[in-house]
């Protein structure tokens, strides 16, 4: 007994001294994460309130769709140019073709509404370097198209029309941009990468000045090594769009921080207002609960990976508006945001696939909104019927049940001390029992479910108050 005690003592001690030392080798960074902790202002309350957003891929790729000289790719459509090595002059000239006949900005935000996106992130510029906005840094941009006209102003005006927020997804790497640099082998390299992020820093300075409602910056193609040595750059982004735009969020994808180190910094610090390396997957709802103590957002492909418009999506499994709407529930359930991806066609139409997932989502929506817009991280312990999520400062638990089982009987195990009182969903209340310490289970009518059910439960008072025989062994 004696001897436990020493070595629980000295395992005190060392475990105490350890933290120390981790404290102490703490790096000194220059442009590591400019902050700790979760941002409290209202405009990142908001952006954590949304939940549910729309993610559009619209550029030159739409009008091949996936095909070129009559042969498909099946990679994805964003990056024909490279899977199909296709020349910079050849694509560019696709310039030439962009007049989207069917386009209307009102029509796509009446649509991302019904779905009930509460925002929308558009692709300014994609990998191709194509600007959907007037630049006056470069002539590769829509108003040298036939189409002529400002198409991210007609879309930030018709969705914000909808009470919708727009963001602003920029690629970095451009292939379009001679003095775009992989990596940084010479001098020269030095020179003409220098150049191109004055002109990145241009770009980005004019769109957070020209659309004053713009709410967020999603940075993407910064994963080379000309961008891991030049930190500094992305530190001084997230600064320059802050005061430009004050309140603006930015993705941890634009951050690298002195050493080359991405997303977290080198002493783990989260770098910009929230992790977004969770693309086309989610984290474990059980063992990645790590994800709750920061703001992170989840994109999300219909098909398996494909951004931009392919016009043949039997090349792989398309998710079911079934799987979508548990991929947002399991994501507001672990406190984060879901994106889910569109990609328009050459022509401004929305594919009927996407409308039919669109509008079944957003049935579900109308009815059951108030367990996704606002809600968090339970803290309650997963259950396989489904998720909880918790409105933010209230009491209110969420039950989002996406498998019934055979008995009908959905257990639960409260956090410790926690009475459940009454559980309902609108005016039906069902049968609640306490069964051991801290566990009840909720009877549901046995039957063929379809749709998501949502049970809301309160808590306090009444209960067996803990009475329970705990078993000798
Ligand atoms: C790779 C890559 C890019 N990142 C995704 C968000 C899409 O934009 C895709 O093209």
């Amino acid at each position: 007994m004696k001897s436990i005690k020493i070595w629980s003592l000295c395992l005190t001690m060392l475990a105490a001294s350890y933290a120390q030392a981790q404290q102490k080798e703490q790096i000194a960074l220059k442009y590591g994460a400019q902050y700790s902790g979760k941002r409290t202002d209202e405009a990142m309350n908001k952006w954590r309130s949304n939940r549910f957003g729309q993610f559009i891929h619209w550029g030159l790729y739409a009008i091949p769709g996936g095909v070129w000289n009559g042969k498909t790719y099946n990679y994805a459509a964003e990056f024909l140019k490279s899977s199909a090595h296709i020349p910079t002059s050849t694509w560019d000239s696709l310039m030439y073709q962009f007049n989207p006949k069917k386009f209307n900005a009102r029509e796509w935000a009446k649509l991302a509404k019904k779905m009930g996106v509460k925002y929308m992130t558009i692709t300014t510029k994609h990998h191709e370097g194509f600007c959907l906005w007037p630049s006056k840094y470069t002539d590769f941009n829509i108003s040298r198209t036939p189409y002529g006209k400002d198409i991210l102003k007609e879309l930030v005006e018709a969705y914000n029309a909808e009470g919708i927020d727009v963001n602003f997804y920029y690629s970095v790497l451009d292939w379009h941009h001679p003095d775009w640099r992989y990596d940084i082998k010479t001098p020269e390299d030095s020179i003409a990468f220098r150049r191109f992020l004055d002109f990145a820093g241009n770009q980005l300075q004019e769109l957070a000045t020209n659309y004053p409602t713009v709410k967020a910056f999603w940075f993407d193609g910064t994963w080379d090594n000309s961008i891991k040595k030049n930190g500094w750059w992305t530190y001084e982004m997230e600064k320059m769009l802050k005061s430009v735009r004050p309140g603006v969020i930015v993705n941890s994808r634009l951050r690298a921080d002195d050493y080359g180190k991405r997303h977290f910094d080198s002493n783990g610090q989260l770098m910009g207002d929230y992790e977004s390396g969770y693309e086309r997957r989610l984290p474990n709802p059980v063992k990645d609960l790590q994800v709750t103590k920061w703001d992170w957002e989840a994109c999300m492909t219909i098909p398996e990976n494909q951004w931009g418009y392919h016009k043949d999506w039997s090349i792989s499994h398309i998710k079911t508006p079934l799987e979508l709407l548990e991929m947002l529930v399991q994501t507001t359930s672990m406190g984060g945001n879901f994106l889910l991806n569109f990609g328009p066609a050459g022509d401004g139409s929305f594919r009927p696939e996407e409308q039919k997932i669109a509008n079944t989502i957003g049935d579900w929506m109308q009815q059951n909104g108030q367990v996704i817009y606002g809600c968090d991280y339970a803290g309650w312990e997963k259950q396989d019927w489904g998720y909880f999520t918790k409105r933010t400062a209230s009491n209110q638990i969420n039950m989002v049940v996406f498998n019934v089982p055979v008995s009908g009987i959905l257990k639960i195990k409260a956090p410790a001390g926690t009475q459940l009182k009454k559980a309902y969903a609108g005016t039906k209340q069902f049968k609640l029992e306490e069964v051991a310490k801290d566990q009840y289970f909720i009877h549901l009518p046995v039957q063929v479910y379809t749709t998501p059910q949502v049970i809301v439960i309160e808590t306090g008072g009444g209960g067996k108050g803990g009475q329970y025989q705990e078993a000798k062994t």
